[in-house]
């Protein structure tokens, strides 16, 4: 029998990372799990009870060797895999620049989604474009499916006088109304019972809208995404909800979210039919959403998917992860590189090959040098110009509150 002080103190032995910094991680080599070991269910009729083994196993539709194998597979077009392929590239591209960016004085903070760029791409893209995106801020790249502008998005990064909320979100927390890309909230898991309600509304309309939302493994050990679930299992709307288990927390290693199970299975506490996706495998990943989408369209109710990826880079500019874990972890992780896993399947199909893939990079490159440049015309951090204080009590109230409008009056703006 464990004594009680023992039981208060142990989540931090039983939460505690596989290795740490100078060790080695040891994530058991490939995957057992292999493409066809998981039926995809008819979204017709499926009840949670028929996902119990998607929620703790593992649906894959690429193999080791870059076969697309399996019921799940979705069979796309090659067009379609090569466009997937340049939205990935060109989100890593693009993150890389903000980053210098950052480390140059040129923008105060900055998130990537190095590793992670399948998850928010193939997944939007398996959407359709009603359908309502709440992320957070591991997901900008759904923009890019969207068609966001790169000068748009690097304007509201440096907080310029063309940024689209002028200057009133940190960095990389985007608002994009145009795209249906609802305004990411610094405070975590907030998104998730947005996006139940959002849908909710759509279903008592009557509209064919389905909700996205993501949050990440270490914000699921918050309310919001209980009450989500609890909201998302008993009204039953059209709504997609993602736990992004990518295997850290900032510091925390995700074994301190979790009593022991995956986080798909807790989903089928919720009678929601709940899948574990290779979050590194973008035909998976497209493919499972796409079924959740066509379930949620026909008025069948929520999904819940744990998305297993592994984040390759710091959790944002301020974070350096190389005092909590081994500098080489993303490179044993078995999920791979989700970018290189798509590409030598183009290469396998006889789609694609590094001639046109260097090509595309470079293309990719001179277009967000192109837009850097571009957004910089209308303000840096560094040197300016700002948009003027006065933005500071513009457009967030109707009517401006009393004690609003006294600190306004206060600021003479
Ligand atoms: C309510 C709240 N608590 C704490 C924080 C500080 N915080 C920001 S991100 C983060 C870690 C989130 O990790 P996870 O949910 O796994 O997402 P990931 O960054 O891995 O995508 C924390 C603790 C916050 N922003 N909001
Ligand atoms: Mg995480």
């Amino acid at each position: 029998m464990t004594d009680r002080k023992t039981l208060i103190t142990s989540p931090y032995t039983l939460g505690a990372p596989p290795s740490r910094p100078g060790e080695t991680t040891d994530f058991g080599g490939k995957w057992k799990e292999q493409p066809e070991d998981l039926g995809r269910p008819d979204p017709a009729k499926c009840s949670a009870q028929d996902t119990v083994s998607h929620a703790s196993g593992l649906i894959r539709v690429l193999n080791d060797k870059g076969e697309a194998k399996g019921e799940w597979d979705p069979k796309l077009k090659s067009e379609t895999l090569i466009e997937g392929l340049e939205f990935m590239m060109r989100l890593r591209i693009f993150d890389d620049r903000m980053i210098k960016m950052q480390r140059t004085g040129k923008l105060s903070f900055y998130m990537r989604s190095f590793g992670e760029e399948a998850v928010a791409i193939a997944q939007t893209m398996a959407l359709q474009e009603q359908d309502w995106i709440f992320p957070s801020y591991r997901q900008p790249g759904a923009q890019f499916v969207r068609g966001r502008s790169m000068v748009s998005m690097i304007c509201h990064c440096i907080g310029n006088t063309e940024d689209n909320v002028k200057g009133r979100q940190m960095p990389v927390h985007y608002t994009w109304k145009e795209g249906r890309f609802i305004s990411i909230s610094s405070p975590v898991g907030t998104q998730f019972s947005q996006a139940v309600g959002v849908a909710m509304a759509s279903a008592y309309k009557g509209d064919d809208e389905v909700c996205i939302s993501w949050l990440g493994d270490g914000t699921s050990a918050q309310g919001d995404y209980h009450y989500a679930l609890n909201f998302a299992s008993t009204f039953k709307p059209p709504v997609i909800l993602n736990v992004v288990n990518n295997q850290w927390a900032i510091s925390t290693h995700r074994n301190l979210a979790t009593g022991g199970r995956t986080f798909a299975e807790r989903g089928l506490a919720y009678d929601i039919p709940s899948f574990r996706v290779d979050g590194n495998d973008f035909l998976a990943l497209y493919s499972v959403t796409k079924w959740a989408r066509d379930r949620a369209g026909a008025g069948l109710g929520p999904t819940h998917i744990e998305v297993y990826t592994y984040r390759a880079g710091p959790h944002s500019s301020s974070d350096d992860p190389s005092v909590y874990r081994p500098a080489d972890e993303f490179a044993s992780w078995p999920g791979g590189d989700p970018i290189e896993r798509l590409k030598d399947h183009l290469i396998n199909k006889g789609d694609w090959d590094d001639k046109k893939n260097a090509a595309l990079e470079k293309k990719i490159d001179a277009e967000v040098m192109t837009a850097y440049k571009e957004a910089c015309k209308f303000g840096d951090l560094a040197s300016g110009p700002y948009p003027p204080a006065s933005t500071i009590f513009t457009e967030v109230y109707e009517t401006v509150p009393w004690h609003i409008q006294e600190q306004r009056e206060e600021l003479g703006k």
